[in-house]
């Protein structure tokens, strides 16, 4: 079993709220199918969800009533972008099932306390393709918060011990520095606690509101020690994450515990 975090930079566009990015979807879910692995699939929120959730500090919890109609969007919203995916990973021949964290997850002060991993298990064992994705959810100190995709990334790898948890972003994967800003940005191979050093992690959070380069960093390490594989690889470049999902070499980050 393989685990995939389709990040939201990629399947949308970051600056432009609730905008689809169609063609890597649909490509990425092919690559997906034709890998013929048993895939659990997690996706970011990217335009459907930080852009509003940043607005009313979904990720605070409870600060007041004016908050309460944006929970309900941002659901719906996230919802929207998961039908997406649904469709494509659909139309690419699989069997998505959606398990939207609003419902089966709960979160305590932001930290995943409750996850119902059982059914993921159930539906994988049944040939399904369990699909679930970055979400407001609730908390019982915040009332309700923001659940990542890497929160879930984190939680499924500790329990299903996937041979590759492999995170599809828009770049060709970590930089000492970011290669969107600074030209003699280099790419790492490998990435781990030994040179976590190396990486110059300011300044990325621009719409993110669960954290920057360097939380997402820290998760991916410890996701990695759940995995025999973790990878970053471009998901808008055709190709990486077949070749990921198949063990080939590949352009990529390598995430070391
Ligand atoms: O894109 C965030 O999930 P992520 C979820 O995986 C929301 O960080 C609702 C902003």
């Amino acid at each position: 079993m393989d685990l995939v975090k389709l990040g939201g930079s990629v399947i949308t566009d970051k600056g432009k709220v609730t905008t689809l990015r169609p063609t890597a979807l649909r490509r990425l879910a092919a690559e997906i199918a034709a890998s013929g692995r048993d895939v659990v699939v997690v996706h970011g929120a990217g335009s459907f969800g930080h852009i509003k959730a940043r607005k009313h500090r979904l990720n605070e919890g409870y600060v007041d009533d004016g908050q309460l109609p944006a929970v309900s969007e941002v659901q719906r919203d996230v919802r929207t972008l998961d039908l997406a995916v649904v469709d494509a990973l659909r139309k690419a021949g699989l069997r998505p099932v959606s398990l939207p964290p609003s419902a089966i997850a709960r979160l305590s002060d932001g930290a995943l306390r409750d996850l119902d991993i059982d059914v993921f298990r159930r539906y994988a064992d049944l040939g399904f393709t369990p699909v679930t994705f970055g979400d407001v959810v609730l908390d019982d100190r915040r009332w309700f918060s923001i659940c990542s995709g890497d929160l879930l990334m984190l939680a499924l790898a500790q329990s299903l011990r996937p041979r590759s948890a492999i995170f599809v972003a828009d770049v060709d994967g970590v930089y000492t520095a970011d290669p969107k800003r600074v030209r003699a940005a280099k790419l790492l191979r490998a990435i781990g606690p030994a040179n976590l050093a190396a990486v110059d992690v300011g300044g990325s959070t621009a719409h993110d509101v669960t954290g920057g380069l360097a939380g997402k960093l820290e998760r991916m390490i410890a996701v990695a020690r759940y995995a025999d594989a973790c990878l970053l690889v471009n998901g808008l470049k055709k190709g990486r994450l077949l070749a990921a999902l198949r063990g080939k070499p590949v352009v990529g980050t390598r995430v070391r515990p």
